[in-house]
């Protein structure tokens, strides 16, 4: 297996395209979750045989640079041998026991040793959980109904959460889920990303929280500007309003502290997940003391769940912590994502954004702000674009209003390699 010289004789997807027809008859859309399902740039996905570092190989041996990574939670790269042999090891005391297990307490030191804002941690199984505890838990600690969000933000697919969201929401142009009681939507306000002066048309006093992606990255990458993120934070801790800041994306990713080590802005509660998961299923909400000790079975705030603490999910999730904690990784992301994107900036025509090691080009020619400057992109060119990086081994996210994420398993080798797939790619656009 050559893994410089990407072979890139026009792929065959057969195999690929007999599983998905075999999918859709037994799972909805032939999907787990619907942007996999590529309707954001048509066609059919391929099915994953295998990965490891920055590599992916489809069912019928084609070969992908990979900058989806999972969609976040492949930092250090697929298969890294640590994360491997530490759910090996982990397998073989068991695969779950329901009761505390000393792995809890190794991962909640290790994301609280990065968040000074997060004194207590609870762990869930996936960033939804997250975020539709931390609301139920804002609204327990204000004993407030409404909460804010904003438009394009996406946190997950919990009913209150749902409305004008980001990611699949954003691609299918459905903001709205059907499905979502109009009196949950009724208690969710949205605003526009990026507008202080917005901030003033709500009532502060009667909202529970305010939930935002610090970086957010579910309608393509866009990044806060910081006056308006320190507006945010002002107007909720004036009122008594919780600020949730969801890093379930940017954490761990745009630096060690996440997205509040890089604005120096700290939620009173702040949701994870993807990266401390390291691959498995870990989502993670954690913040000051008085709001967590609210939780059951301190307090009257009811969460739950089967797996959550899993053993094999927390050693996956130590490892690959204590792996991307090592000296000058967080300096060697920012040094490739920024070769990487100063380089498709000068072939790939359109808005470029990145911060650290996300990034994404936005199909249209005006500056990119919020959720309606997004939604200008030429959607069906951004399909042609992602089709010819994808037959010219790269695998980028199917659909524009997603992002790329760059892992540490991306040599500088595999960014030229993009380079040359990025110049054979826009000659078809
Ligand atoms: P999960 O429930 O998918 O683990 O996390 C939901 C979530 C919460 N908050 C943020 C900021 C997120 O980006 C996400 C999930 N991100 C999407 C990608 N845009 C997951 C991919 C998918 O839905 O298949």
């Amino acid at each position: 297996m050559n893994l410089l010289k990407l072979d890139i004789t026009n792929m065959k997807h057969d195999y690929s395209e007999k599983l998905f027809r075999e999918a859709q008859q037994i799972i909805p859309g032939g999907v787990n979750s619907p942007v996999r399902a590529f309707r954001g740039v048509g066609g059919t996905p391929f099915f994953t045989q295998r990965a490891t570092g920055p590599r992916l190989w489809d069912v019928d041996g084609n070969e992908y640079i990979d900058y989806v990574g999972s969609w976040g939670p492949m930092i250090l790269g697929h298969a890294h041998p640590k994360v491997i042999q530490a759910v090996l090891d982990a397998a073989r005391n068991g695969t779950s026991f329901g009761t505390p297990n000393p792995l809890e307490i190794r991962l909640a030191k290790l994301v609280c040793e990065a968040y000074p804002s997060i004194q207590k941690v609870r762990f869930v199984n996936s960033g939804t959980e997250a975020t539709m505890s931390a609301i139920r838990l804002a609204r327990g600690f204000t004993k407030r109904d409404k909460i804010v969000k904003f438009d394009g933000c996406y946190h997950g697919h919990a009913d209150s959460l749902l409305v004008k969201a980001g990611s699949g929401a954003a691609t299918f142009d459905v903001p709205d889920s059907a499905g979502v009681p109009a009196d949950f939507a009724r208690n969710t306000l949205t605003l526009t990303l990026n507008d202080v002066a917005g901030l003033k048309r709500v009532n502060w006093s009667e909202i529970a929280c305010a939930i935002i992606e610090p970086v957010p990255g579910n309608m393509g990458l866009i990044p806060l500007k910081l006056a308006f993120l320190q507006a945010l934070r002002q107007v909720t801790r004036d009122v008594g309003a919780l600020l949730i800041l969801d890093e379930v994306m940017c954490g761990f990713r745009v630096a060690k502290g996440g997205a509040q080590e890089l604005y120096g802005v700290t939620g009173d509660l702040t949701t994870l997940g993807k990266i401390i998961g390291g691959g498995l299923p870990v989502g993670a909400f954690g913040g000051r003391t008085d709001i967590m000790d609210l939780l059951a079975p301190n307090g009257p705030v009811y969460q739950a769940g089967t797996l959550s603490g899993n053993p094999l999910a927390m050693a996956a999730g130590i490892a690959t912590l204590e792996e991307l904690f090592q000296p000058g990784h967080y300096k060697t992301l920012e040094e490739r994502s920024a070769a990487l994107c100063y380089g498709l900036k000068k072939i790939v025509p359109g808005y470029h954004a990145r911060v650290g090691s996300k990034f994404c080009v936005f199909f249209t020619d005006v500056p990119v702000v919020d959720y309606a400057t997004a939604k200008t992109c030429d959607t069906k060119k951004y399909g042609r674009y992602f089709h010819a990086m994808m037959e010219n081994g790269v695998y980028l996210a199917p659909s524009q209003f997603e992002v790329g994420f760059m892992s540490l398993a991306h040599t500088e080798a595999d960014i030229e390699a993009t380079l040359r797939a990025a110049r054979e790619a826009v000659k078809t656009l």
